[in-house]
């Protein structure tokens, strides 16, 4: 059943590197419409930084209107503060979106780690080199082992402040400029301007979630999720768009 899975995972409309918030959105929002979608996953867990909010505290904040997004998948949260604000479990909220990912249709290879972009004529991105997360750790002699790759129409990079998938290309020298780094902490105007800044930067590569500010070089922003719903889903549309 495993290998029927991944085999269907060999070619696909859109592979999405990180199963964090903004991953999730995007993989939901793809598969309702009708794509195949392929969230890779380095850890064991999907849910990335969604499990606790700020300072360990486990309760998740997000501003009007994200928590139509909890509606959608059936979180309860209650106003907090200021008039748009509101509260969630995060742990609550993160199981959701999983669920809700998988759901819809998305498919989802945890427990595997994005190596490396593939690439096809003029640099366009096409897909991903793939490789077990446990490879990464074993000593070099003894897993000198080759990755294998999947291809897709366009990847989107939701791996976070690491931005992954776009410093992949910026390691083979296939970017336009080089990646700002995240700024220091504005939570208004960070939340924003990710939204706004979710797009193509480089053809087949879409950026979302905190990779974008990573990118940007915007605020980063503390235990606010609001924007990285509205950025994956965002992210879904800007995808939908260049796939018809
Ligand atoms: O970090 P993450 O939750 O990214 P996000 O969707 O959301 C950011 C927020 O959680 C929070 C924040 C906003 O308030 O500041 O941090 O932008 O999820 C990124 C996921 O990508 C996975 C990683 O394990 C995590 O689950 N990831 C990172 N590198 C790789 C990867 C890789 N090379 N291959 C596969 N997955």
């Amino acid at each position: 059943a495993f290998f029927a899975r991944l085999g269907e995972c060999i070619s696909s409309d859109v592979i999405i590197v990180g199963g964090g918030p903004s991953g999730l959105v995007a993989a939901r929002d793809l598969a309702m419409n009708g794509r195949s979608v392929v969230v890779l996953e380095s850890n064991n867990s999907l849910g990335g930084g969604f499990w606790v909010g700020g300072y360990l505290m486990n309760m998740m904040s997000l501003r009007a209107p994200a928590h139509e997004y909890l509606d959608e998948i059936g979180v309860p949260y209650e106003p907090a503060g200021p008039e748009g604000l509101f509260v969630a479990s995060a742990p609550h909220a993160c199981s959701r979106l999983i669920a809700a990912a998988f759901d819809s249709g998305a498919r989802v290879l945890n427990m595997t780690s994005f190596d490396d972009v593939v690439v096809r004529e003029g640099g366009r991105v096409a897909g991903a080199v793939i490789n077990w997360t446990p490879i990464r750790y074993l000593p070099r002699g003894l897993a000198a082992l080759d990755p294998v790759s999947l291809e897709s129409r366009l990847v989107i990079d939701a791996t976070g402040h690491d931005a992954f998938v776009v410093r992949s290309l910026q390691k083979h020298g296939m970017l336009d400029r080089d990646p700002a780094g995240e700024g220091g902490m504005w939570i208004d105007r960070s939340e924003d301007v990710v939204v706004q800044k979710t797009g193509m930067v480089h053809p087949g590569l879409i950026i979302t979630g905190m990779a974008v500010a990573a990118y940007h070089g915007l605020p980063r922003m503390g235990p606010v999720f609001g924007s990285m719903f509205l950025s994956g889903r965002r992210a879904a549309e800007v995808a939908l768009e260049h796939l018809e």
